[in-house]
C-alpha cells in the first residue's frame, strides 16, 4: 500500500493539490482523529446507507447502515470526494472566454481560469441565457444532458438546472440515456416495454425454480455495489445463496462473457468464452441447433408469437446472405467450437433456463440485435413466463429481482413542465430543427447542425447548438472519441458547467459554478429501488465546503435575475421540501406505517420488510389476449412489420448478424490495431464519480494511472511486465495506462475501466492523455438508425510500453488560476 501510494504520488501534476487548495483544510480533514468523539449522523449514496462520525466540523469516519448486509468497499471512497484537491473552491470563469469575449473557442481547454464573485458569475450565465434565446431561439440551447447526480430526491441537481432554465426558456432536450440506448429501444418492439428498467421475476423463484441460469455479457457483483436510490445491497444475499447453489451442483451456472469477470470469480461457475462482439452468431446458431433439432417450444410459439416464420428462411440461408447459420458458420465468427454450440444449445432446452443478460453488450455497433435474438432464443426455449426461466435484462442494476413491497418512493423536485408555468421567454419555434435528439448524438449535432438523421421510425434535424450547460453529469468521461469532441467544442460559443469536483467537462466550460456534495445538505431517498424496502433521512454530515452552495440555492439566486425565483422554490426552503415530499410520500402510501415528518428524520430509516416473490411475463403467459404485451400486435415480436417498414440497413424486421466496423480476433481493422477495448463500468468508481478520491484511488492506480487489463501472454509478447506504464492508441487517439495482467482476460481483449478522468498533456487534438480515460480511443458512432445509441464497445486499439519520461497526470486538482 505505501508503495502503490507512493508512486501515485510521483503521478500527480505538481500544480495539483497544494496550489489550490491549502494544506490545513485537506491536512486536518483526512487526519484520523483516534478518539471517536463527535456524533454519528446518516445518509445514504449509491454506493451505500452509512452513518458517518462528525466532530469538529469534519466527517472524520463512515461505516455502513446495519441494514445493509454487503456494504460496498466503495465507501471507503467518500471521504476523499468531501475533501479531495479537486473540488471546486468558487465560482470561475475561463479567461480567454471572459477577456476576448469573442468566446476564444479554440483555446478552450486550456485550463486557464479566472476567480469570479457568485454575483458575477450568475450574471454571466443569465447574460448568455438571454443572449442566445434572444438573438437566435430555443434550438440554440441544449441543457438536456442528464446523468448520475448524486441520491436525495429534492436536490436531484439536473431537475434543478432543467426547472431554472425552464423558468426562462425552451430548449433542446434529449430522448434515451448512455446506459441502455440500444435495448430500450428494441425491446417495446419486441417484447412491449424497455424491459431494462422492469421490475424481473424474483431470485427466490429464479434460485427455487431454475436448472440453469446463463449470465451474458454481466457482472452483477460488480455493478451491483451501486445503486440510482440509496443502497443497500439486498441482492447480494440471493447471489450469496447461488453461489452455494453452484458448489452444490444444484444449479447450472454459465458466464457468456470474453473475460472472467467479477461474478464469475464470486459464483466460481462455468465459463464459457466468446469472442468480443460477436454473440449474435452465437446465438443465431443456438437457434439452427434448436430449429433443426426440433428442440423449439412450437406450442409456445404458436400460441405466444409473431413471426417466426419470416425469421426462419434466414436462419435456414434462404433470404437476406442466403447464408445458412450454422454451428459451424457461426464458429468462425465466435470462436465456440460446433459441437459446443450444439451442446450448449440442447442444454437450454434440458430442465429451466433463465437468461440474464447485462447491458454492456447493447453499448457496442448493432446493439439492439443481441438483445431481440436474445428473446428471440428465450421464445424458443419457450419459458417466457415461467418462475425461473425466459429471459431479464436488468438483474444487475439497483436491486431489480428483489421482490417488491409495493412501497412508492417519494418523488423528485418537480421540474417546471410538471408543473406547467409559462418561460419567461415563450418562444417554441425550433425553426426546422428538432427539439429533440438522441442523447448521443449531440456531438454530431455541433459538428454538422441541420443534418438529417432517422431515429426509431422518424427523422431528426440536428439543431445549430451554442450554449450548453451541464449539471449531474460529466460528458467529458461519457461521450465517446474525445478528440472529435475537442474539435466540435469549438463551435460552442457558451458552457456552463455545475459540479463539485473540477471535472473534464469543467475544464472545458467556460462558466463554472461550485455546487456542494450531498453530504453537504439535507435530503430524503428510498432504498431498494425495486424493491420498496424502505426510507432514508440524508442528514447533512457537515457545511457547504468553500464557497460552494446547495444547486437549489443557485438556482435560486439564478431565477432571481429574471423574477422569477418565488415560482422556482414556490416559497419553501430545502427542509420544508424535504418535508413536502416526505408528506405526499405517506399519503400516496396509506397501507404503509409512515409517522410524522419529524419522528422519521429523527429516527434515520423506515424498514418495510421483504416483498412478495413474483414472475416476469407471467400474466402474459396465463392470458395473452387480456394481459397482451405492449408490442404493436400484442404479442412478442420475432420479427417486427413495424420495424421492417422502416426500411433501416442495420436494424431490419428480424434480429441478423452484421459484421461491426472494427473487431477483433480477425475482424475488421484488426490487422492494425489488433485488440479490442472494453471500456466496463468500473468496480471501485460510479463512472467518473470518485476517481477523484486520492487516497482510494492509490488503492488501484498503476504508477498514478487508470489500469489497463492484458492478458499476461499478450502483455509477454510487447515486453509490458505487471505495473509497466504502456500507451495505448489508435487513429482517434492516445493515452498512459499502468499495466495490470491478468489471466482472466482472453488474449485480444484489454479492459480500462470507463470514467477515468480525463487530463490531457496540452490543449492540441490528439494529445496524450496523462491518465487513462478510455474515451480518448472509442468510436462515436450510432448503434444504427433505430436506436442511434452510443457504440463505446466497438473499439480496436494497439498498445506498447512507454519508453521515455511520462508526463506528469494534469487530471486532478483543478485549473491554473490566473489573477
Ligand atoms: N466508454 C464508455 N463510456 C461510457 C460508458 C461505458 O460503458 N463505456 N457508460 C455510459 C453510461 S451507461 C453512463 S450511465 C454514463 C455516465 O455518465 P455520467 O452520469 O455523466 O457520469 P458521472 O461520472 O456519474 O457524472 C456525474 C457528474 O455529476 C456530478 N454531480 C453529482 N452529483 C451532483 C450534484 O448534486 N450537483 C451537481 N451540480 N453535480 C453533481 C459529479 O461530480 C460528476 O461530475 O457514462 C457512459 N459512458
Ligand atoms: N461498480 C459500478 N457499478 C455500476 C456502475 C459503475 O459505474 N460502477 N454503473 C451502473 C450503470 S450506470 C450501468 S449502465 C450498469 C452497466 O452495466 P453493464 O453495461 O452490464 O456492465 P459492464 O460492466 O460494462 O459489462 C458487463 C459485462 O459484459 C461483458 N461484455 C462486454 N462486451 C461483451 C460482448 O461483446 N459479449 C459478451 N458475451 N460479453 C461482453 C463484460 O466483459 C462484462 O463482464 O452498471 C451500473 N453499476
Ligand atoms: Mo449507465
Amino acid at each position: 500500500m505505501s508503495l502503490s501510494r507512493r508512486s501515485f504520488l510521483k503521478g500527480v501534476a505538481t500544480t495539483s493539490a497544494a496550489t489550490l487548495i491549502g494544506p490545513s483544510l485537506i491536512g486536518s480533514a483526512l487526519a484520523e482523529t483516534s478518539v471517536t468523539d463527535g456524533v454519528w449522523k446518516t445518509s445514504g449514496s449509491h454506493w451505500g446507507a452509512f452513518r458517518a462520525r462528525v466532530w469538529a466540523g469534519k466527517v472524520q469516519e463512515i461505516k455502513p447502515l446495519e441494514l445493509d448486509k454487503h456494504p460496498t468497499d466503495m465507501l471507503n471512497g467518500i471521504k476523499g470526494i468531501i475533501y479531495s484537491p479537486s473540488r471546486i473552491r468558487y465560482p470561475m470563469v475561463r479567461l480567454d472566454w471572459l477577456k476576448k469575449h469573442k468566446y476564444a473557442a479554440d483555446s478552450r481547454g486550456n485550463n486557464r481560469f479566472v476567480r469570479v464573485t457568485w454575483d458575477e458569475a450568475l450574471d454571466l450565465f443569465y447574460r448568455e441565457l438571454e443572449r442566445v434565446q434572444k438573438d437566435y431561439g430555443p434550438w440554440a440551447l441544449h441543457a438536456g444532458q442528464t446523468g448520475w447526480r448524486q441520491t436525495g430526491q429534492f436536490h436531484s441537481c439536473n431537475n434543478h438546472m432543467q426547472r431554472a432554465v425552464g423558468l426562462h426558456g425552451y430548449s433542446v432536450k434529449k430522448v434515451g440515456d448512455y446506459s441502455t440506448g440500444a435495448g430500450q429501444t428494441i425491446l417495446p418492439y419486441v417484447l412491449g416495454s424497455t424491459e431494462v428498467y422492469a421490475q424481473g421475476t424474483s431470485w427466490e423463484l429464479i434460485l427455487e425454480n431454475s436448472d440453469n441460469i446463463i449470465i451474458w455479457a454481466n457482472d452483477p457483483v460488480k455493478n451491483l455495489q451501486v445503486g440510482w436510490t440509496c443502497e443497500t445491497h439486498e441482492s447480494f444475499e440471493y447471489l450469496e445463496q447461488l453461489k452455494q447453489k453452484v458448489a452444490e451442483k444444484k444449479i447450472n451456472v454459465i458466464s457468456v462473457d470474453p473475460v472472467k469477470n467479477k461474478t464469475q470469480r464470486f459464483l466460481e461457475n462455468e465459463h464459457l468464452y466468446v469472442n468480443p462482439q460477436t454473440d449474435v452468431s452465437f446465438m443465431l446458431a443456438i437457434a439452427h441447433t434448436l430449429y433443426t433439432e426440433d428442440l423449439h417450444d412450437k406450442e409456445f410459439i404458436e400460441t405466444y408469437c409473431l413471426g417466426f416464420d419470416a425469421f426462419v428462411p434466414y436462419l435456414m440461408g434462404e433470404t437476406k446472405d442466403k447464408v445458412e447459420k450454422t454451428p459451424e458458420w457461426a464458429s468462425e465468427i465466435c470462436g465456440v467450437a460446433p459441437d459446443k454450440i450444439r451442446d450448449f444449445a440442447r442444454m437450454l432446452v434440458n430442465g429451466r433456463t433463465q437468461l440474464l443478460f447485462g447491458w454492456c453488450i447493447q453499448r457496442q455497433e448493432h446493439g439492439e440485435q443481441p438483445y431481440w435474438m436474445g428473446a428471440v432464443i428465450a421464445a424458443m426455449v419457450g419459458q417466457i413466463g415461467l418462475p425461473g426461466g425466459g429471459v431479464s435484462y436488468g438483474h444487475h442494476y439497483s436491486g431489480i429481482g428483489v421482490s417488491s413491497t409495493g412501497f412508492g418512493a417519494p418523488g423528485a423536485f418537480p421540474l417546471n413542465i410538471d408543473t406547467g408555468q409559462e418561460p419567461k421567454h415563450t418562444n417554441k419555434n425550433f425553426d426546422r430543427y428538432s427539439s429533440v435528439i438522441p442523447v448521443a448524438r449531440w456531438v454530431d449535432s455541433l459538428l454538422e447542425p441541420g443534418k438529417q438523421i432517422q431515429s426509431n421510425g422518424s427523422k431528426v434535424t440536428l439543431p445549430d447548438i451554442k450554449m450548453m450547460v451541464f449539471s449531474g453529469n460529466n460528458p467529458w468521461h461519457h461521450h465517446q472519441d474525445r478528440n472529435r469532441m475537442r474539435e466540435a467544442f469549438k463551435k460552442l460559443q457558451t458552457v456552463v458547467a455545475i459540479d463539485f469536483a473540477w471535472t473534464a467537462t469543467c475544464r472545458h466550460a467556460d462558466i463554472v459554478l461550485p455546487a456542494c456534495t450531498q453530504f453537504e445538505r439535507n435530503d430524503i431517498d428510498g432504498y431498494g429501488a425495486y424493491s420498496g424496502r424502505g426510507l432514508i433521512a440524508m442528514h447533512k454530515l457537515v457545511d457547504p465546503l468553500f464557497q460552494s452552495k446547495t444547486d437549489f440555492e443557485i438556482m435560486t439566486e439564478l431565477t432571481k435575475r429574471w423574477g422569477r425565483d418565488k415560482d422556482y422554490t414556490r416559497g419553501m426552503g430545502e427542509m420544508e421540501w424535504v418535508k413536502s415530499l416526505y408528506d405526499d410520500c405517506k399519503a400516496g402510501n396509506p397501507n404503509f406505517d409512515m409517522p410524522e415528518f419529524e419522528e422519521f428524520w429523527e429516527k434515520g430509516h423506515l424498514d418495510f420488510g421483504k416483498g412478495k416473490p413474483w414472475t416476469r411475463h407471467a400474466a402474459f403467459r396465463e392470458d395473452p389476449e387480456i394481459n397482451a404485451l405492449g408490442t404493436p400486435s400484442g404479442f412478442i415480436e420475432i420479427s417486427s412489420r413495424k420495424i421492417g417498414r422502416f426500411g433501416y440497413e442495420h436494424c431490419q424486421e428480424h434480429p441478423m448478424w452484421f459484421e461491426k466496423s472494427e473487431r477483433s480476433h480477425g475482424g475488421p481493422g484488426s490487422d492494425k490495431f489488433p485488440f479490442w477495448l472494453q471500456s466496463c463500468h468500473p468496480d471501485k468508481r460510479l463512472h467518473s464519480q470518485m476517481c477523484e478520491s486520492e487516497e482510494y484511488r492509490a488503492t488501484y492506480a498503476v504508477q498514478g494511472r487508470e489500469p489497463i487489463y492484458i492478458n499476461p501472454s499478450d502483455a509477454k509478447s510487447k515486453g509490458i511486465k505487471d505495473g509497466d506504464l504502456v500507451r495505448v492508441f489508435n487513429d482517434r487517439g492516445q493515452l498512459l495506462a499502468g499495466a495490470v495482467l491478468d489471466e482472466g482476460y482472453a488474449p485480444g481483449v484489454v479492459r480500462i475501466e470507463e470514467g477515468a478522468w480525463y487530463g490531457p498533456v496540452n490543449e492540441k487534438i490528439g494529445a496524450l492523455d496523462t491518465y487513462g480515460d478510455p474515451n480518448t480511443l472509442t468510436q462515436d458512432i450510432p448503434s444504427s438508425e433505430l436506436a442511434q445509441a452510443t457504440s463505446a464497445n466497438t473499439c480496436l486499439v494497439q498498445f506498447e510500453k512507454f519508453k521515455g519520461e511520462a508526463p506528469p497526470v494534469t487530471s486532478f486538482g483543478g485549473p491554473i488560476e490566473v489573477s
